[in-house]
This record gives C-alpha cells, structure tokens and sequence, in this order.
C-alpha cells in the first residue's frame, strides 16, 4: 500500500468497515452494495498464479470466505453445480447439483453458509465447510430466477421473474421468507443492500429501494415503462449507479438523478474513485476502463489494455484489475490509470452477459489474500507476494584479523532480493555501521518487499576494541620509585591487562631505544647506571598500546672495603701491642648501606668507629660491606696476632766461680729463654769479663735447645 494520508487511511477504513466487514468477498462484486471494492492483505501486484481449476464450462463470480472459493458451474446440458474449493491450493472440498432451469445459477454467503439460487428458484443453504444442506426453500410465484442473490446480516435477497417480478427477503438462518415485494421485472439485477435500503434496478429503468425488513416501498423511479432484463447495480457514497439503455446516478435517499455515466457491467469504486468498463452494454463489443471523480463525475483517466477490455472490474488495494477477450489479465494503478502488472490467462476473460442465462453471471472476486478470476473455462487464482525479501551480509570492511577482531570501526554490506514484487526497503540501508567497541555486536535489518511482507535479518557478531591494553612494569622485592637505585640485574615483570578482546601473551621493551624485545613472565634486566626503559602491550585485536617510559638506576655492584691495621708491628705478622683495625668502604651508584665485621665468627658488628683488638693471640676479622640495593660483599678476612710478653731467659755458669790463674777453666753457661706466645725468634748471649770486655769477642748464639 502507498503512503496515504492519515485522513485518507481513515477514510478507507470506515469505507471498508461499513461495506465489507471481515474482507470476505461473500456477495456479487464482493459485498452487498457491489462495489467491487476491498483491501486484502499481500495483494499487490505483481500477482503469481496460485492454482488453476479447468471446469470445463461457464463459470459463475467466485465467493471467497473462511478459506473457501465457491463457484457456480454449468453443467454440460442444463441447470449448473455448486462447487467449493480449498483457497490454498483450489482442491475440490464438496459439489452439489443445484439442477433446475437454464445453466445459471446465484450464490452468496454468510456466517460459514453458502447459500445458492439456481434458475428455478431452488434457494438452498449449504454449510460451507461440509457441504451439506441445511435448509433448501423455493422462492415463490415466479419461474425464471436471473439475479444473483444478495445477503446482509442474516437475510437473503433474492429476485424472480415470470410473470412480473418479485423481490424475496428470505431468513438466512431458516429458509423463511420474510416479505415478498411485487416489482418490473425482477431480472437479472442482484439487489443493493444496506442497513436503510434494498435497491433493485429493472429495465427502463424502472428503480426501487425497499425497507429492509419490510419490502415497503421508500421511493421508486418509475419512468412509466417495463420489460425484461436488468443490469445490477451499485451503491457507493450515497449514489446508485443504475444501467440500463443509458446509465443514470441516482441520490440514494431521494431517488432523483444527479449524473450520468456509462458501463458495460458493474462499476467499482475506491475511495473518490469510481472505475467504469465506458462501452456500450453488448456482448462481442469492448471497453475502455475509465476511472472518474464520484464528486465531479470528471474523468481521471483512461486505460484501453489491449484493445478488447470486456471483463468485470474490481479494484483491490487501489489497483483496478480488468480482463480482455484475448484473456490478459491487468493490474491499473488506481490513482494514475498506469499499468504496472499484466499476465496472460490464457483463455478469454468473459463479458459479464447479464442477459444471457445459458452461463452462470461471471465477474471477479477478491478476499483472502487472492484475487479470482474466471476464464472461460478456468477459474484462476492468484496471489501477491506473500514472500518477504532474502539478505544475504557481505564481505565487512575493514576485514577482522584471524582471531575475528577489528579495531577500528566496521562497515558490513548486504545485499537483498525479493522473487516478486521486489525490494521496497532495507532499515538500515546498507552498509551496517558499526562504530563501537564490544564483543559480539549485531544489528537488524528489517527488509520490506513492495507487497508490505518484510523480514528481520540478525548480522553476524562483530567484534570490535578500539582501546589498546594496560602494562604496568613490576619489579619484584624492589623499590618502585623511580628516583631510587635498583639492584641489577633487575628481575622485571610486564603485566598487560585488556578489557576487551584480552591481552597478547608477554609484553614488549626497549632499553635506552634499542630494539623491542617480546618477553613473557620474569625477564632479567641487566646493566648499571641510568638507563631508559619503554614498554608496552598489544591487544588481541591488534591494538598497541603506547609506550610508557620508567627510567631505570642500576646498580650491580657491591661495595668494596678495605682494611688497615695500627699498632706495633712486631715480626712475623705479630703485633707487640693491641692492634686498631679500620675499614673503608666505597660504592659506586647506589652508595653505601653499611659496613659489618666479625671477630673470630663472633656476633656481627657494624663498624661505626675503629675498633681495637686487644686479646693476645691471633684473631681473624671478617668484613664486609653492603649497598643500598642490598649488594653484598664478600667477607674479607684478616688475621691480626698480637703478642706483647717478652720472652723470659735464665742463665747459670758451672762452676759458677773460679779462682784466678793462667791456666783458663771451662765454664759452662746453661740457661733457657723461652716465649709464651709468639716463641723464640732467637736468643743470644754474651760473656762480658772482668774488665767490661765482651768475650771471646762477640755474640755467642745459644740454640734455643740452650747449647
Ligand atoms: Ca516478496
Ligand atoms: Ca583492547
Ligand atoms: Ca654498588
């Protein structure tokens, strides 16, 4: 359906609501005013065809209800049978011979009965469902029965000939009649129904509206002559569209004339429109479908087809569809008179012969979502597009990496079809644009065909992060601020956290902008003094973080301590008195922490002052010193022997005396010297005589065993 105006729409609506309720096609040219007028769903065309039924012979205007067609069908050699078929798929559902005179015969429907005339006046009621007879009732007093039965709420309409003609009000629910009302001539015109009106035309014309529900006479149009034939007639907006030698409006409530126009059959209208079959009222002669102004009465336009327009006209959806002798069925834009659809039946489309009782009244009928047409033999049915469109998603742009991760934004195409009445709209257009971050993102596309049958579509997940990872450098067991001194090598550690699509294993660093290096867990950084250290992540989506800078103060070196001894040096390493031992200690980079010793694996000290060593003996002095990094030096260790006893000598002569003489004497000198500590280095003695005199000249060395 086009964009209409809401007015427009509303307008439709209570059009519809008032003259076709529930959108079943349950009388002749659809409802009972025949305005061949309806809105059903889907069709639209272009139309396909849904199934084909060949009778073999003339075929009635269809009635479309509950998902049912039925038809009227001659029979070979007199009188006609009921037919119903399935709307899906047109399979026979039941028959029924209606018999009786002529091969004509009437039908209508209501509330999930058919109900059906034949020639004789035979009037029966059928459940539409099982095909079984629930009432049959003979129209009384006429013997030609030519018009095509009307029913509206509950009560059928119904006329005869014969010998004048009568118009019969029959109760649908039990055959009863309810009033019979005589008139000229009661042939061939089924009755106008509304709520205020039952409107019979005759030839002449002679016009009459009725009381519904008395058959009382409210006006009649009376041009003071009578025959046979009558031509049906439709009501639409307060005007009766009467046929006969020429064609009259007439105002419905009054009963006057107000226009003129001219048809071959039955006019339909929609909304301001009316659509015409301009031609004279003869078989084997065409028309010209012209649309006018039910207003104005001013013509519109006009569509000629092919050139032997002959059908009935029925407008669906504000599409006018006719149909020509040669059997091309059309499709007329309502509004412009623009053909937008035509298929070849492929037999004729017959005239409406409203005068010609050897066939049942043809026409058209819309209901349900199909449109049936009668052929000669044929009954067609067709059907919109009841299929909505495909989408197939294309390639998107960008292309996602291998793990199916985009990090920029992505535009995803798609391509549509429709097998029939093609694409109205995609909502969105295509490409889709997707221009957040998020996991598995997916948006709709809702296709729309030009029969109003849309489809929603879900696009495959896209997997968008625009945002790079977090690294932060760890450095275990150390000081994480920058200003301060780290031991080296230095055990690192790059965390990298990702929201989104999740970090890439191990992170990346440079060192003072050398090459990047991709490590994963603990890594060791050597080297010492200040350096420049960058590092960073990649994200899963391929994401790259920007790289952080830490600088770095290395230090890998312990300090170093030197030791100095003061006191008296003795020999051999020994020291005569206590001894003061002082350190000093040096660190490049990070600076002295402290320096500590130790004397004879006693308690660690940390050296402060020089301290003394005053024990006798020999000691060892371990020290050391450590940084601020916690660099450690190995222990030195240094012996210190101290020994400040002399030794103690004694000394004896044998003989101890001797008196004076030339004659010298052999003395022996014995004695001992001996050392607590140290020992003996050496001992010496010396003979000093009488006269001061070292004898016999000079030191005399005495063993240490004392010889
Ligand atoms: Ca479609
Ligand atoms: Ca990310
Ligand atoms: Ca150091």
């Amino acid at each position: 359906m086009k964009n209409l105006p809401l007015f427009v729409l509303w307008l439709i609506f209570t059009l519809f609501a008032t003259t076709t309720s529930a959108q079943q096609a349950r009388n002749f040219q659809i409802d009972a005013t025949h305005t061949g007028s309806i809105t059903t769903e889907h069709l639209t065309p272009p139309l396909k065809q849904r199934w084909v039924v060949d009778f073999g012979q003339s075929i009635s205007y269809p009635l479309i209800a509950d998902g049912k067609v039925f038809v009227t069908v001659a029979n070979a050699s007199s009188g006609t049978t009921l037919f119903a078929l399935n709307a899906a798929n047109g399979g026979l559902l039941w028959s029924f011979n209606l018999s009786g005179s002529f091969r004509w015969s009437g039908l209508c429907y209501e509330n999930g009965r058919v109900f059906a005339v034949n020639g004789s006046g035979l009037l029966r009621a059928f459940d539409g469902t099982s095909g079984s007879v629930i009432w049959q009732a003979q129209l009384p007093g006429q013997f030609v029965f030519s018009s095509p039965p009307t029913v509206s709420d509950g009560v059928i309409y119904a006329g005869g000939a014969g010998s004048g003609g009568t118009v019969y009000a029959v109760n649908a629910g039990s055959g009863a009649v309810l009033w019979t009302r005589q008139v000229m001539n009661g042939d061939e015109s089924s009755p106008a129904v509304t709520s205020d009106g039952v409107y019979v035309s005759y030839s002449c014309p002679n016009v009459y509206k009725l009381d519904p529900a008395t058959g009382a006479e409210i006006w009649h149009y009376a041009p003071g002559c009578s025959g046979g034939g009558g031509k049906t007639p439709a009501l639409y907006n307060g005007r009766l569209y009467v046929r006969d030698f020429s064609d009259v409006i007439f105002d419905s409530q009054t009963g006057s004339i107000i226009g003129n126009f001219n048809a071959k059959n039955t006019p339909a209208f929609s909304g301001n429109r009316g659509f015409f079959l301009n031609g004279s009222h003869i078989f084997g002669t065409f028309g010209t479908l012209e649309a006018r102004d039910v207003n104005t009465n001013s013509v519109l336009w006009n569509f000629s087809g092919d050139g032997s327009l002959q059908s009935g006209v029925l407008v669906v959806n504000d599409y006018v569809y006719v149909g020509s002798a040669q059997g091309r069925l059309y499709a007329v834009d309502a509004a412009t008179g623009q053909q937008v659809w035509v298929t070849n039946t492929g037999g004729s489309i017959p005239y409406v012969d409203e005068q010609n009782l050897s066939q049942p009244h043809t026409g058209f009928a819309a209901a349900e979502g199909l449109l049936v047409v009668p052929t000669s033999t044929k009954l067609i049915a067709y059907e919109g597009d009841t299929t909505p469109p495909t989408l197939t998603f294309g390639a998107r742009t960008p292309a996602p990496n291998s793990a199916g991760w985009n990090n920029t934004a992505v535009d995803l195409s798609f391509t549509t079809a429709d097998d029939l009445s093609g694409v109205l709209s995609s909502n969105p257009a295509s490409p889709l644009h997707f221009v957040a971050e998020g996991a598995n993102q997916t948006q709709q596309v809702t296709v729309t065909d030009k029969a109003g049958n849309s489809a929603t579509f879900t696009s495959p997940a896209i997997n968008i992060d625009l945002t790079p990872p977090s690294t932060t450098a760890v450095f275990p067991g150390s000081d994480q601020d920058e200003q301060q001194w780290l031991r080296s090598p230095l055990v690192a550690t790059l965390n990298v956290t990702d929201n989104l699509s999740g970090a890439t294993p191990g992170g990346f660093f440079r060192l003072d902008g050398g090459g990047p290096n991709l490590v994963i867990g603990q890594f060791i950084i050597p080297g010492s003094g200040t350096h420049t250290f960058e590092y960073w992540g990649t994200d899963i989506a391929g994401n790259v973080e920007p790289r952080k800078t830490r600088i770095l103060k290395l230090d890998p070196t312990a300090p170093v301590t030197q030791a100095s001894v003061s006191g008296i040096a003795g020999t051999n390493g020994w020291y005569r008195s206590n001894a003061q031992v002082s350190l000093s200690a040096t660190d490049t980079f990070s600076g002295l922490f402290g320096t500590f010793y130790r004397i004879d694996g006693g308690a660690v000290q940390t050296y402060v002052n020089p301290f003394l060593i005053s024990a006798a003996g020999s000691h060892t002095i371990e020290y050391w010193s450590t940084d601020n990094v916690n660099n450690m030096e190995p222990p030195h260790s240094l012996v210190i022997k101290i020994d400040t006893v002399a030794p103690v000598v004694t000394a004896a002569a044998n003989p101890a005396t001797a008196p004076k003489g030339p004659k010298p004497i052999n003395v022996t000198i014995s004695g001992s010297a001996t050392d607590a500590l140290s020992g003996i280095s050496s001992a010496s003695y010396n003979v000093i005589d009488e006269y001061g005199v070292t004898q016999p000249s000079g030191a005399v060395t005495v063993q240490a065993n004392g010889s």
